[in-house]
Protein backbone atom coordinates (compact mmCIF):
# COMPACT_ATOMS: atom_id res chain seq x y z
CA UNK A 1 0.00 0.00 0.00
CA UNK A 2 1.62 3.51 -0.65
CA UNK A 3 0.85 6.37 1.55
CA UNK A 4 -2.64 8.00 0.64
CA UNK A 5 -3.19 11.48 0.14
CA UNK A 6 -4.00 13.90 3.20
CA UNK A 7 -2.09 11.06 5.70
CA UNK A 8 -2.83 12.72 8.80
CA UNK A 9 -2.08 10.68 12.14
CA UNK A 10 -1.43 10.48 15.63
CA UNK A 11 1.73 9.20 15.50
CA UNK A 12 4.41 8.37 12.36
CA UNK A 13 7.52 5.92 12.89
CA UNK A 14 10.32 5.94 10.85
CA UNK A 15 11.76 2.02 10.22
CA UNK A 16 9.97 -0.96 10.47
CA UNK A 17 13.09 -3.30 12.47
CA UNK A 18 13.03 -4.08 16.26
CA UNK A 19 12.16 -0.66 17.51
CA UNK A 20 9.29 0.58 14.81
CA UNK A 21 7.21 -2.94 15.63
CA UNK A 22 7.58 -2.33 19.28
CA UNK A 23 6.65 1.00 19.12
CA UNK A 24 3.72 0.48 16.64
CA UNK A 25 1.99 -2.10 19.40
CA UNK A 26 2.07 -0.38 21.99
CA UNK A 27 1.51 3.25 20.45
CA UNK A 28 -1.57 0.81 18.98
CA UNK A 29 -2.74 -0.14 22.54
CA UNK A 30 -2.81 3.20 23.69
CA UNK A 31 -5.54 3.73 21.02
CA UNK A 32 -3.53 6.07 18.73
CA UNK A 33 -3.42 6.09 14.63
CA UNK A 34 -0.05 4.68 14.54
CA UNK A 35 1.87 4.04 10.94
CA UNK A 36 5.27 3.00 10.12
CA UNK A 37 6.96 4.92 7.17
CA UNK A 38 9.85 2.55 6.11
CA UNK A 39 12.68 2.64 3.22
CA UNK A 40 13.07 -0.99 2.52
CA UNK A 41 10.30 -3.47 0.66
CA UNK A 42 9.59 -5.53 4.22
CA UNK A 43 10.31 -5.86 7.85
CA UNK A 44 13.64 -6.42 9.62
CA UNK A 45 15.19 -2.70 9.69
CA UNK A 46 19.19 -3.67 9.66
CA UNK A 47 18.10 -7.46 9.06
CA UNK A 48 16.44 -6.31 5.78
CA UNK A 49 19.36 -4.92 4.26
CA UNK A 50 22.15 -7.04 5.96
CA UNK A 51 21.48 -9.99 3.44
CA UNK A 52 25.56 -10.43 2.95
CA UNK A 53 26.95 -13.83 3.26
CA UNK A 54 27.14 -14.88 6.81
CA UNK A 55 25.39 -11.63 8.26
CA UNK A 56 24.50 -12.87 11.82
CA UNK A 57 23.31 -10.79 15.06
CA UNK A 58 26.29 -11.07 17.67
CA UNK A 59 23.73 -11.26 20.30
CA UNK A 60 22.66 -14.41 21.94
CA UNK A 61 19.29 -15.81 22.19
CA UNK A 62 16.57 -15.92 23.68
CA UNK A 63 16.97 -12.06 24.36
CA UNK A 64 17.38 -11.32 20.86
CA UNK A 65 13.72 -10.91 20.48
CA UNK A 66 10.73 -8.93 21.67
CA UNK A 67 9.14 -9.65 25.16
CA UNK A 68 5.39 -9.47 24.36
CA UNK A 69 4.44 -12.91 25.63
CA UNK A 70 2.45 -13.65 22.98
CA UNK A 71 5.86 -13.62 20.51
CA UNK A 72 8.22 -15.40 23.15
CA UNK A 73 6.13 -17.81 23.96
CA UNK A 74 5.68 -19.36 20.01
CA UNK A 75 8.60 -18.27 17.91
CA UNK A 76 11.14 -20.95 18.27
CA UNK A 77 15.27 -19.96 17.28
CA UNK A 78 17.24 -22.46 15.40
CA UNK A 79 20.48 -21.21 16.37
CA UNK A 80 22.13 -19.70 19.59
CA UNK A 81 23.08 -16.87 17.20
CA UNK A 82 20.60 -16.27 14.61
CA UNK A 83 21.57 -15.62 10.81
CA UNK A 84 19.90 -13.05 8.53
CA UNK A 85 17.56 -15.64 6.98
CA UNK A 86 16.11 -16.31 10.24
CA UNK A 87 15.72 -13.10 11.68
CA UNK A 88 13.76 -12.14 8.59
CA UNK A 89 11.54 -15.18 9.08
CA UNK A 90 10.98 -14.15 12.64
CA UNK A 91 9.91 -10.80 11.58
CA UNK A 92 7.16 -12.28 9.55
CA UNK A 93 6.37 -14.72 12.25
CA UNK A 94 5.86 -10.99 14.67
CA UNK A 95 4.01 -9.54 11.40
CA UNK A 96 1.31 -12.61 10.97
CA UNK A 97 1.20 -12.45 15.05
CA UNK A 98 0.47 -9.15 15.52
CA UNK A 99 -1.28 -8.49 12.33
CA UNK A 100 1.37 -5.19 11.33
CA UNK A 101 1.24 -4.71 7.92
CA UNK A 102 -1.77 -3.17 7.35
CA UNK A 103 -0.07 -0.22 9.41
CA UNK A 104 3.14 0.08 7.31
CA UNK A 105 3.86 1.71 4.35
CA UNK A 106 7.27 0.04 2.52
CA UNK A 107 9.45 1.70 -0.25
CA UNK A 108 9.14 4.62 1.44
CA UNK A 109 12.00 6.43 2.17
CA UNK A 110 11.72 9.11 4.64
CA UNK A 111 13.87 12.11 3.75
CA UNK A 112 12.83 15.61 5.78
CA UNK A 113 10.40 15.89 8.47
CA UNK A 114 9.15 19.59 9.26
CA UNK A 115 7.50 20.69 12.84
CA UNK A 116 4.88 23.02 12.31
CA UNK A 117 4.29 24.81 15.54
CA UNK A 118 1.07 26.33 14.87
CA UNK A 119 -1.02 23.25 14.15
CA UNK A 120 1.73 21.38 16.64
CA UNK A 121 2.39 18.80 14.42
CA UNK A 122 5.14 17.32 12.30
CA UNK A 123 5.18 17.21 8.40
CA UNK A 124 7.17 14.30 6.74
CA UNK A 125 8.50 14.28 3.71
CA UNK A 126 9.47 10.85 1.70
CA UNK A 127 11.65 10.78 -1.25
CA UNK A 128 9.22 9.99 -3.79
CA UNK A 129 7.65 13.46 -2.59
CA UNK A 130 4.53 11.71 -0.66
CA UNK A 131 3.76 13.53 2.86
CA UNK A 132 2.26 12.41 5.84
CA UNK A 133 1.18 15.12 9.23
CA UNK A 134 1.49 13.54 12.24
CA UNK A 135 1.70 14.63 15.72
CA UNK A 136 4.43 12.63 17.33
CA UNK A 137 7.43 11.41 15.41
CA UNK A 138 9.28 8.28 16.55
CA UNK A 139 12.53 7.69 14.91
CA UNK A 140 13.03 4.08 14.81
CA UNK A 141 16.01 4.50 11.93
CA UNK A 142 18.78 2.15 13.71
CA UNK A 143 22.39 2.52 14.52
CA UNK A 144 22.91 1.08 11.25
CA UNK A 145 21.32 2.56 8.49
CA UNK A 146 23.63 5.33 6.94
CA UNK A 147 26.12 2.67 5.11
CA UNK A 148 29.40 4.04 4.70
CA UNK A 149 31.80 4.23 1.32
CA UNK A 150 35.08 5.71 1.68
CA UNK A 151 35.96 8.14 -0.81
CA UNK A 152 38.41 5.52 -3.10
CA UNK A 153 40.23 6.54 -6.13
CA UNK A 154 38.74 5.06 -8.86
CA UNK A 155 35.89 3.22 -7.59
CA UNK A 156 33.54 3.25 -9.75
CA UNK A 157 35.82 2.03 -12.60
CA UNK A 158 36.06 -1.47 -11.10
CA UNK A 159 34.66 -3.72 -14.12
CA UNK A 160 33.90 -6.88 -11.53
CA UNK A 161 30.95 -6.97 -9.18
CA UNK A 162 30.98 -4.49 -6.25
CA UNK A 163 28.51 -4.30 -3.53
CA UNK A 164 28.48 -2.47 -0.06
CA UNK A 165 27.21 -5.22 2.59
CA UNK A 166 24.44 -2.99 3.67
CA UNK A 167 23.22 -3.22 -0.16
CA UNK A 168 24.12 -6.83 -0.65
CA UNK A 169 21.53 -8.24 -3.79
CA UNK A 170 18.95 -10.01 -2.29
CA UNK A 171 19.33 -12.85 -5.07
CA UNK A 172 23.19 -13.33 -3.75
CA UNK A 173 26.24 -12.88 -4.98
CA UNK A 174 28.02 -16.15 -6.44
CA UNK A 175 31.52 -16.17 -4.59
CA UNK A 176 32.20 -19.76 -6.04
CA UNK A 177 35.83 -19.68 -7.71
CA UNK A 178 36.06 -16.47 -7.90
CA UNK A 179 39.34 -13.87 -6.87
CA UNK A 180 37.05 -11.91 -3.48
CA UNK A 181 38.36 -9.00 -2.69
CA UNK A 182 37.03 -7.91 1.13
CA UNK A 183 37.57 -4.22 2.52
CA UNK A 184 36.77 -3.48 6.01
CA UNK A 185 37.46 -5.71 8.75
CA UNK A 186 34.55 -4.65 11.49
CA UNK A 187 32.05 -7.22 12.72
CA UNK A 188 30.63 -7.31 8.81
CA UNK A 189 34.02 -7.92 7.54
CA UNK A 190 34.57 -10.96 10.13
CA UNK A 191 31.08 -12.38 8.67
CA UNK A 192 31.43 -11.98 4.93
CA UNK A 193 35.68 -13.51 5.00
CA UNK A 194 34.61 -16.75 7.29
CA UNK A 195 32.03 -17.38 4.53
CA UNK A 196 33.97 -16.56 0.96
CA UNK A 197 36.96 -18.05 2.46
CA UNK A 198 36.04 -21.65 1.98
CA UNK A 199 34.44 -21.22 -1.56
CA UNK A 200 36.31 -18.20 -3.28
CA UNK A 201 38.90 -18.88 -5.32
CA UNK A 202 41.32 -15.98 -4.03
CA UNK A 203 40.11 -14.11 -0.90
CA UNK A 204 41.95 -10.79 -0.57
CA UNK A 205 41.35 -9.33 2.67
CA UNK A 206 42.04 -5.75 2.79
CA UNK A 207 42.81 -4.63 6.47
CA UNK A 208 43.79 -1.67 8.56
CA UNK A 209 42.93 -2.50 12.35
CA UNK A 210 42.66 -6.25 13.39
CA UNK A 211 39.28 -6.85 14.77
CA UNK A 212 39.78 -8.31 18.29
CA UNK A 213 37.44 -10.88 17.85
CA UNK A 214 35.52 -13.19 20.16
CA UNK A 215 34.57 -16.71 20.21
CA UNK A 216 30.96 -16.91 19.20
CA UNK A 217 30.82 -20.67 19.87
CA UNK A 218 27.74 -20.59 17.99
CA UNK A 219 24.96 -24.04 18.31
CA UNK A 220 22.11 -24.81 17.00
CA UNK A 221 19.19 -24.60 19.81
CA UNK A 222 16.47 -27.33 19.54
CA UNK A 223 13.06 -26.49 19.67
CA UNK A 224 12.09 -28.80 22.88
CA UNK A 225 14.74 -26.91 25.07
CA UNK A 226 13.55 -23.82 24.01
CA UNK A 227 10.03 -24.88 25.26
CA UNK A 228 11.33 -26.05 28.47
CA UNK A 229 13.05 -22.85 29.71
CA UNK A 230 9.54 -20.24 28.23
CA UNK A 231 7.53 -20.11 31.15
CA UNK A 232 10.29 -20.04 33.59
CA UNK A 233 13.48 -19.12 32.42
CA UNK A 234 12.78 -16.45 30.02
CA UNK A 235 10.92 -14.00 32.35
CA UNK A 236 13.71 -14.41 34.50
CA UNK A 237 16.06 -13.33 31.56
CA UNK A 238 14.28 -10.87 30.38
CA UNK A 239 14.46 -9.20 33.69
CA UNK A 240 18.22 -9.40 33.54
CA UNK A 241 18.22 -7.03 30.53
CA UNK A 242 17.48 -4.27 32.89
CA UNK A 243 19.61 -5.49 35.65
CA UNK A 244 22.84 -5.73 33.57
CA UNK A 245 25.72 -3.66 31.83
CA UNK A 246 25.07 -4.33 28.31
CA UNK A 247 21.19 -5.74 28.42
CA UNK A 248 22.35 -9.03 28.42
CA UNK A 249 21.98 -12.10 30.32
CA UNK A 250 25.40 -11.84 32.09
CA UNK A 251 27.02 -9.04 33.60
CA UNK A 252 30.41 -6.90 34.22
CA UNK A 253 32.25 -8.29 37.23
CA UNK A 254 32.37 -5.04 39.53
CA UNK A 255 32.62 -6.88 43.00
CA UNK A 256 36.43 -7.87 42.39
CA UNK A 257 39.06 -6.07 39.97
CA UNK A 258 41.46 -7.92 37.58
CA UNK A 259 44.51 -7.49 40.27
CA UNK A 260 42.34 -7.46 43.13
CA UNK A 261 41.91 -11.62 42.62
CA UNK A 262 44.96 -14.16 42.34
CA UNK A 263 46.42 -15.00 38.91
CA UNK A 264 44.88 -18.52 39.20
CA UNK A 265 41.53 -17.14 39.97
CA UNK A 266 41.80 -14.40 36.97
CA UNK A 267 43.05 -17.08 34.68
CA UNK A 268 39.89 -19.33 36.11
CA UNK A 269 37.71 -16.57 35.46
CA UNK A 270 39.23 -15.86 31.74
CA UNK A 271 38.82 -18.72 30.33
CA UNK A 272 35.42 -20.37 31.83
CA UNK A 273 34.01 -16.37 29.88
CA UNK A 274 36.21 -17.87 27.03
CA UNK A 275 34.81 -20.86 26.86
CA UNK A 276 31.26 -19.67 27.11
CA UNK A 277 31.83 -17.63 24.38
CA UNK A 278 30.20 -14.38 22.93
CA UNK A 279 30.22 -11.31 24.34
CA UNK A 280 31.31 -12.67 27.87
CA UNK A 281 35.16 -11.94 27.86
CA UNK A 282 34.24 -8.17 27.30
CA UNK A 283 31.01 -7.39 29.01
CA UNK A 284 31.47 -10.90 30.99
CA UNK A 285 34.46 -9.54 32.52
CA UNK A 286 36.20 -7.69 35.42
CA UNK A 287 34.75 -4.20 34.93
CA UNK A 288 38.37 -2.12 35.65
CA UNK A 289 38.40 -3.67 31.89
CA UNK A 290 37.04 -0.53 31.02
CA UNK A 291 38.82 1.85 32.66
CA UNK A 292 42.19 0.47 33.92
CA UNK A 293 44.75 0.34 31.24
CA UNK A 294 46.66 -2.17 32.90
CA UNK A 295 43.62 -4.36 33.64
CA UNK A 296 42.85 -3.70 30.14
CA UNK A 297 46.20 -5.09 28.61
CA UNK A 298 46.27 -7.88 31.17
CA UNK A 299 42.69 -9.07 28.99
CA UNK A 300 44.33 -8.44 26.07
CA UNK A 301 47.55 -10.48 26.54
CA UNK A 302 45.01 -13.09 27.48
CA UNK A 303 42.81 -13.03 23.89
CA UNK A 304 46.58 -12.29 22.26
CA UNK A 305 47.90 -15.54 23.11
CA UNK A 306 44.41 -18.03 22.45
CA UNK A 307 44.14 -16.11 18.78
CA UNK A 308 47.88 -16.55 18.20
CA UNK A 309 47.76 -20.23 18.98
CA UNK A 310 45.64 -20.56 15.92
CA UNK A 311 47.16 -18.89 13.38
CA UNK A 312 50.55 -20.93 11.92
CA UNK A 313 52.24 -18.32 10.37
CA UNK A 314 54.23 -15.64 12.15
CA UNK A 315 53.57 -12.73 10.01
CA UNK A 316 49.81 -13.08 10.17
CA UNK A 317 49.91 -13.58 13.65
CA UNK A 318 51.35 -10.48 14.49
CA UNK A 319 48.63 -8.61 12.06
CA UNK A 320 46.13 -10.28 13.47
CA UNK A 321 46.96 -10.28 17.11
CA UNK A 322 49.82 -8.49 17.67
CA UNK A 323 52.13 -8.18 20.75
CA UNK A 324 51.22 -4.53 21.22
CA UNK A 325 47.69 -4.50 21.36
CA UNK A 326 46.39 -1.93 18.35
CA UNK A 327 43.78 0.02 20.94
CA UNK A 328 43.11 -0.73 24.16
CA UNK A 329 40.86 -4.24 24.27
CA UNK A 330 36.77 -3.77 24.17
CA UNK A 331 37.06 -0.37 23.50
CA UNK A 332 36.66 -0.43 19.65
CA UNK A 333 33.78 -3.10 19.28
CA UNK A 334 34.79 -6.48 19.61
CA UNK A 335 32.96 -9.12 16.74
CA UNK A 336 32.25 -12.51 17.16
CA UNK A 337 34.09 -15.22 15.22
CA UNK A 338 33.76 -18.82 14.64
CA UNK A 339 36.34 -19.76 11.89
CA UNK A 340 37.84 -16.28 11.06
CA UNK A 341 41.47 -16.65 12.53
CA UNK A 342 41.76 -20.10 10.59
CA UNK A 343 40.92 -18.58 7.31
CA UNK A 344 44.22 -16.94 7.45
CA UNK A 345 45.97 -20.30 7.17
CA UNK A 346 44.51 -21.23 4.09
CA UNK A 347 46.70 -21.15 1.21
CA UNK A 348 43.88 -19.40 -1.22
CA UNK A 349 43.88 -16.53 1.36
CA UNK A 350 45.72 -12.88 1.45
CA UNK A 351 45.99 -10.59 3.93
CA UNK A 352 47.00 -6.81 2.93
CA UNK A 353 47.55 -4.61 6.01
CA UNK A 354 46.40 -1.18 4.61
CA UNK A 355 47.44 0.88 7.23
CA UNK A 356 50.94 0.27 5.64
CA UNK A 357 50.32 0.16 2.37
CA UNK A 358 47.09 2.17 1.82
CA UNK A 359 44.79 1.47 -0.53
CA UNK A 360 45.72 4.11 -3.61
CA UNK A 361 43.40 3.55 -5.95
CA UNK A 362 40.22 1.05 -7.14
CA UNK A 363 41.39 -0.16 -11.05
CA UNK A 364 38.98 -1.24 -13.55
CA UNK A 365 40.36 -4.66 -12.33
CA UNK A 366 41.13 -4.72 -8.86
CA UNK A 367 43.08 -2.80 -5.78
CA UNK A 368 45.79 -1.38 -6.22
CA UNK A 369 47.84 -0.48 -3.22
CA UNK A 370 50.66 2.37 -2.70
CA UNK A 371 53.57 -0.55 -2.63
CA UNK A 372 52.40 -0.40 -6.15
CA UNK A 373 50.73 -3.73 -6.16
CA UNK A 374 47.42 -4.64 -7.92
CA UNK A 375 45.11 -7.20 -6.61
CA UNK A 376 42.89 -8.52 -9.47
CA UNK A 377 39.30 -9.35 -8.37
CA UNK A 378 36.32 -10.53 -9.54
CA UNK A 379 34.56 -9.42 -6.43
CA UNK A 380 34.91 -6.33 -4.67
CA UNK A 381 33.03 -6.32 -0.97
CA UNK A 382 32.99 -3.20 0.89
CA UNK A 383 32.68 -4.07 4.61
CA UNK A 384 33.36 -0.52 5.20
CA UNK A 385 30.86 0.01 7.81
CA UNK A 386 27.88 2.88 8.74
CA UNK A 387 28.08 6.51 10.20
CA UNK A 388 27.10 4.54 13.35
CA UNK A 389 24.78 5.80 15.54
CA UNK A 390 23.53 9.30 14.51
CA UNK A 391 23.80 8.21 10.51
CA UNK A 392 20.01 7.08 10.55
CA UNK A 393 18.57 10.60 12.36
CA UNK A 394 20.76 13.35 10.49
CA UNK A 395 20.40 11.32 7.10
CA UNK A 396 16.87 12.98 7.48
CA UNK A 397 16.36 16.33 7.17
CA UNK A 398 14.40 17.06 10.81
CA UNK A 399 13.66 20.66 11.55
CA UNK A 400 12.17 21.55 14.28
CA UNK A 401 11.15 24.94 15.93
CA UNK A 402 14.50 27.08 14.53
CA UNK A 403 13.46 25.25 11.23
CA UNK A 404 17.58 23.88 11.31
CA UNK A 405 18.27 20.42 10.09
CA UNK A 406 19.41 18.58 13.02
CA UNK A 407 23.11 16.99 11.10
CA UNK A 408 23.43 20.72 10.94
CA UNK A 409 23.16 21.26 14.44
CA UNK A 410 24.69 18.24 15.09
CA UNK A 411 27.70 19.06 13.29
CA UNK A 412 28.10 22.42 14.67
CA UNK A 413 27.66 21.92 18.10
CA UNK A 414 27.94 18.14 19.01
CA UNK A 415 25.86 15.82 19.24
CA UNK A 416 23.24 17.24 21.90
CA UNK A 417 19.86 14.74 23.08
CA UNK A 418 18.30 14.52 26.58
CA UNK A 419 18.27 10.85 27.35
CA UNK A 420 18.75 9.80 24.25
CA UNK A 421 15.57 9.53 23.23
CA UNK A 422 14.59 13.29 22.78
CA UNK A 423 16.17 16.74 21.48
CA UNK A 424 15.74 20.29 22.59
CA UNK A 425 13.68 22.32 19.60
CA UNK A 426 12.04 19.34 18.35
CA UNK A 427 8.98 18.82 20.00
CA UNK A 428 6.98 15.69 20.41
CA UNK A 429 10.19 13.85 18.62
CA UNK A 430 11.59 11.00 20.39
CA UNK A 431 13.69 8.04 19.03
CA UNK A 432 15.18 4.78 20.69
CA UNK A 433 18.29 3.33 20.03
CA UNK A 434 20.31 6.14 18.84
CA UNK A 435 23.05 9.01 19.94
CA UNK A 436 23.81 8.98 23.70
CA UNK A 437 21.60 6.29 25.18
CA UNK A 438 23.09 2.74 25.99
CA UNK A 439 22.99 1.92 22.12
CA UNK A 440 26.36 0.40 21.29
CA UNK A 441 26.91 -1.63 24.31
CA UNK A 442 23.54 -2.41 24.55
CA UNK A 443 21.41 -5.94 23.09
CA UNK A 444 19.45 -3.95 20.92
CA UNK A 445 16.20 -5.66 21.82
CA UNK A 446 16.68 -5.16 25.24
CA UNK A 447 17.86 -1.35 24.74
CA UNK A 448 14.73 -0.05 22.63
CA UNK A 449 12.31 -1.74 24.14
CA UNK A 450 13.67 0.23 27.65
CA UNK A 451 13.35 3.28 25.93
CA UNK A 452 10.30 2.69 24.05
CA UNK A 453 8.25 1.84 27.11
CA UNK A 454 9.93 4.97 28.13
CA UNK A 455 8.44 7.03 25.75
CA UNK A 456 4.93 5.08 25.15
CA UNK A 457 4.44 5.83 29.12
CA UNK A 458 5.31 9.86 28.35
CA UNK A 459 2.98 9.54 25.40
CA UNK A 460 0.14 8.59 27.73
CA UNK A 461 1.33 10.83 30.76
CA UNK A 462 0.65 13.79 27.71
CA UNK A 463 -3.01 12.20 26.57
CA UNK A 464 -4.12 11.62 29.99
CA UNK A 465 -3.26 15.19 31.10
CA UNK A 466 -4.28 16.68 27.55
CA UNK A 467 -1.24 17.87 26.87
CA UNK A 468 -0.44 18.85 23.06
CA UNK A 469 3.18 18.96 22.98
CA UNK A 470 6.34 17.85 24.67
CA UNK A 471 10.09 20.23 24.56
CA UNK A 472 13.17 18.98 26.10
CA UNK A 473 14.34 22.01 28.12
CA UNK A 474 18.09 23.22 26.68
CA UNK A 475 19.85 23.08 30.24
CA UNK A 476 18.98 19.71 30.86
CA UNK A 477 19.88 18.46 27.36
CA UNK A 478 23.06 20.49 27.83
CA UNK A 479 23.38 18.60 32.22
CA UNK A 480 23.11 15.05 29.98
CA UNK A 481 25.78 15.52 27.17
CA UNK A 482 28.08 16.85 30.00
CA UNK A 483 26.93 13.09 32.17
CA UNK A 484 27.37 11.54 28.49
CA UNK A 485 31.33 12.81 28.50
CA UNK A 486 32.25 12.40 31.90
CA UNK A 487 31.02 8.64 31.76
CA UNK A 488 33.03 8.22 28.74
CA UNK A 489 35.93 9.96 30.02
CA UNK A 490 36.39 7.57 32.81
CA UNK A 491 36.60 4.73 30.70
CA UNK A 492 39.30 4.05 28.21
CA UNK A 493 36.71 4.62 25.54
CA UNK A 494 38.25 8.07 24.19
CA UNK A 495 41.85 5.80 23.36
CA UNK A 496 40.33 3.81 20.41
CA UNK A 497 39.79 5.42 16.90
CA UNK A 498 36.03 3.90 16.83
CA UNK A 499 32.60 4.34 15.80
CA UNK A 500 31.82 4.65 19.46
CA UNK A 501 33.29 7.96 19.22
CA UNK A 502 32.01 8.87 15.53
CA UNK A 503 36.21 8.16 14.59
CA UNK A 504 35.28 5.90 11.61
CA UNK A 505 33.76 8.62 9.34
CA UNK A 506 36.24 11.42 8.21
CA UNK A 507 35.21 14.55 9.12
CA UNK A 508 32.86 13.28 12.00
CA UNK A 509 33.31 15.52 15.35
CA UNK A 510 34.96 13.11 17.91
CA UNK A 511 32.63 12.56 20.99
CA UNK A 512 31.40 9.96 22.52
CA UNK A 513 28.09 8.75 20.80
CA UNK A 514 26.81 6.58 23.37
CA UNK A 515 26.11 6.58 27.20
CA UNK A 516 28.68 3.94 28.62
CA UNK A 517 27.45 3.69 32.21
CA UNK A 518 25.54 0.57 31.70
CA UNK A 519 21.87 -0.40 31.28
CA UNK A 520 21.40 -0.43 35.31
CA UNK A 521 22.22 3.45 35.10
CA UNK A 522 20.37 4.46 32.66
CA UNK A 523 17.11 3.08 33.42
CA UNK A 524 17.67 4.85 36.95
CA UNK A 525 18.31 8.15 34.94
CA UNK A 526 15.38 7.50 32.76
CA UNK A 527 13.03 6.80 35.48
CA UNK A 528 13.96 9.56 38.09
CA UNK A 529 13.23 12.54 35.68
CA UNK A 530 9.75 10.83 35.75
CA UNK A 531 9.68 10.73 39.17
CA UNK A 532 10.55 13.93 39.49
CA UNK A 533 7.44 15.03 37.44
CA UNK A 534 9.54 14.66 34.38
CA UNK A 535 12.35 16.83 35.02
CA UNK A 536 14.11 18.92 32.12
CA UNK A 537 10.41 18.52 29.97
CA UNK A 538 7.72 21.52 29.32
CA UNK A 539 5.05 20.55 28.38
CA UNK A 540 2.36 22.48 26.81
CA UNK A 541 -1.56 22.36 26.74
CA UNK A 542 -3.08 24.33 23.61
CA UNK A 543 -0.45 27.31 23.56
CA UNK A 544 -0.08 27.42 27.39
CA UNK A 545 3.17 26.43 29.16
CA UNK A 546 2.63 24.49 31.54
CA UNK A 547 6.08 23.07 33.22
CA UNK A 548 5.60 19.46 33.98
P1 LIG B 1 32.88 -1.16 11.14
O1 LIG B 1 32.96 -1.90 12.40
O2 LIG B 1 32.85 0.34 11.17
O3 LIG B 1 34.06 -1.66 10.21
C1 LIG B 1 34.41 -1.00 9.04
C2 LIG B 1 35.71 -1.55 8.56
O4 LIG B 1 36.08 -0.89 7.35
C3 LIG B 1 36.86 -1.32 9.54
O5 LIG B 1 37.67 -2.45 9.55
C4 LIG B 1 37.58 -0.12 8.92
O6 LIG B 1 38.94 -0.02 9.29
C5 LIG B 1 37.41 -0.42 7.47
N1 LIG B 1 37.58 0.77 6.63
C6 LIG B 1 36.78 1.86 6.58
N2 LIG B 1 37.27 2.74 5.68
C7 LIG B 1 38.37 2.18 5.16
C8 LIG B 1 39.30 2.60 4.19
N3 LIG B 1 39.19 3.78 3.59
N4 LIG B 1 40.34 1.78 3.90
C9 LIG B 1 40.44 0.58 4.51
N5 LIG B 1 39.59 0.13 5.44
C10 LIG B 1 38.56 0.92 5.76
O7 LIG B 1 31.57 -1.58 10.32
P2 LIG B 1 30.83 -2.98 10.29
O8 LIG B 1 29.82 -2.92 9.22
O9 LIG B 1 31.80 -4.09 10.26
O10 LIG B 1 30.13 -3.09 11.68
C11 LIG B 1 29.33 -2.03 12.14
C12 LIG B 1 28.53 -2.46 13.34
O11 LIG B 1 27.41 -3.22 12.89
C13 LIG B 1 29.21 -3.38 14.29
O12 LIG B 1 30.06 -2.78 15.16
C14 LIG B 1 28.03 -4.03 14.96
O13 LIG B 1 27.49 -3.20 15.96
C15 LIG B 1 27.08 -4.22 13.86
P3 LIG B 1 39.37 0.72 10.68
O14 LIG B 1 38.96 -0.23 11.77
O15 LIG B 1 38.59 2.00 10.72
O16 LIG B 1 40.80 0.92 10.57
Amino acid sequence: QSIPANLDIDALIVGAGFGGVYNLVQLRKLGLNAKILEAGSDFGGIWYWNCYPGARVDSELPIYQLTMPELYRNWKYKEKYPGWKELREYFHFVDETLDLRKDVYFNSHVKEAVWDSEAGKWTVVTADGKQARTRFLLLCTGIGSSYYVPEIKGLSSFKGVCHHTSRWPHEGVDLRGKRVGVIGTGATGVQVIQEAAPVAGHLTVFQRTPNLALPMKQHPVSPDLQQQMVDDLYPVFFKKRHQTFGGFMYDLVSDKTTFGVSPEERRHHYESIWAEGGFRFWIGNYSDLFTDKAANEEAYAFWRDKVRERIKDSWMKEKLAPMVPPHPFGMKRPSLEQRYYEVFNQSNVTLVDVSETPIEEVTPKGVKTKDGKEYELDVLVLATGFDMVTGGITAIDVKGTDGKPIGEKWKEDGVHTYLGMTVATYPNMFFVYGPQGPTAFCNGPSCLELQGEWIINCIKHMLKHGYATIETDKAAENAWRQIVIDENNKTLLPLAKSWYMGANIPGKRIEPLNYPGGVPAYRKHITDVVEKGYEGFVFKKSGDEITN
